[in-house]
This record gives structure tokens, sequence and C-alpha cells, in this order.
């Protein structure tokens, strides 16, 4: 009987990803869409990496990455109403779009870029530089369980790990590695998604 055991293990689905989401200066503290805490969240997600590396076959990112000198589809607006409408911010190039220096992008393995010309809550409307969307990225590696982090809880957060489910991840939002436009939104975002099936909970 031993001989004919399988050489290889069998696939047992655990192929996980960490989504870093929007992570951007214009998203945190001084920037022009500030959510409170965001740079605290850059930090933690960077002391998080560092320790929980080895539990991650990818590490992604997305980045708000808007044109320069247009309203992006109507996402930016001169008198916002912070819901559909939103100041300029994440303008491709510009300061407000790098990486919050908190967070150690040496550690980001995969990026994709969102929002050229239009409204794009969700990283899986994001392409990499080879063009590829995030699906089809996290397939290729055959990741099949995401983690999702990042800024902000309430809008591009929730969006991705709402598009993860329809893609068919099992997904977990670690909820302290988040920040939000609105705290009562974010709470209520979770609860949405913890009934159609995100685990929500802490990395601490
Ligand atoms: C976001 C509002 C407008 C986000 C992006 O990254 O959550 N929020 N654009």
């Amino acid at each position: 009987m031993a001989g004919h055991e399988p050489q290889l293990l069998p696939t047992l689905g655990c192929m996980k990803a960490i989504l870093i989401v929007d992570v951007q200066r214009d998203f945190t503290e001084g920037g022009a869409l500030a959510c409170e805490g965001g740079a605290n969240v850059a930090g933690a997600i960077t002391d998080y990496l560092r320790t929980n590396a080895s539990d991650y076959h990818l590490v992604a990112a997305s980045r708000d990455w808007h044109n320069p000198g247009e309203d992006n589809g109507g996402h930016f607006a001169s008198e916002p109403d912070f819901i559909d409408t939103w100041p300029v911010h994440c303008v491709a190039g510009s300061e407000g779009a790098q990486y919050h220096p908190n967070l150690d992008q040496s550690l980001i393995e995969v990026e994709v870029h969102k929002g050229m010309g239009e409204p794009a809550y969700s990283a899986f409307e994001g392409r990499s530089e080879g063009g590829q969307n995030l699906e089809q990225v996290l397939k290729e590696r055959g990741v099949d369980q995401l983690d999702i982090v990042g800024i902000a809880a309430d809008y591009c957060v929730k969006a991705s790990a709402a598009d993860a489910l329809k893609a068919g991840f099992r997904v977990r939002i670690l909820s302290d590695l988040t920040a939000a436009v609105n705290a009562a939104g974010a709470k209520a975002a979770f609860a949405d998604l913890e009934k159609e099936g995100v685990r929500i909970e802490t990395a601490v």
C-alpha cells in the first residue's frame, strides 16, 4: 500500500495573500482626504508584515491613481459630499499619491493602480504594470485566501472585500489595520460584509 501513496501532497487550498489598499499620503493625516489614524495604520501594517511575512505567499497593494486636470468621471468635485464626490486626491505621480512613509514599500511585490479617469473604489478594478487585473495576478499565483488591510475601511477596503468574495476568495479583513473616512460607516460596512462571509478579525 505504502508504495501507492502519492509523492506530492494534495493541494490543501490555503495559499494566502495580503492586499494593502490605498495606504497613500492623501488618505492620511495632512492629506487631501485624510482618514484619522491613517499614519498609524501605515506603520502597524509594516510591523505586522515584518512579523508575519511567512504567512503570505504574496504581498499585493493598490494605489488610487487619478488623472490630472480632470474630474475623473465625476469623482472629484469642488464642493464634495464625501460620499460620492471627493476633493482632488491621489493624482498620478503626485506627492499625495505616494505610499505613506510609515509603510515599508519594499515589502510589496505586486502593485495595481486604479481610478485612471474614473472612480474606482475596489482594488479589483486596478491593473498591474503588466496590465493584469488583481484577480488574474492572485489566481496566477494560486492564491485562494486574501487578507485585506488599508484605507479607507468604509470605501476602498469594503469594495475590495466585496469583489474578492465575488471572485471566489476566502476573505478576511484585519480591522485594526484599517482607517476609515467615517467610523460608523466602517462599522456598518464590516457588519454587512460579515453577513456575506467575510471574516472580520484583528491582527493583534
Ligand atoms: C477612497 C474615497 C475616495 C479610498 C478613494 O481609498 O477608500 N475613498 N477615493
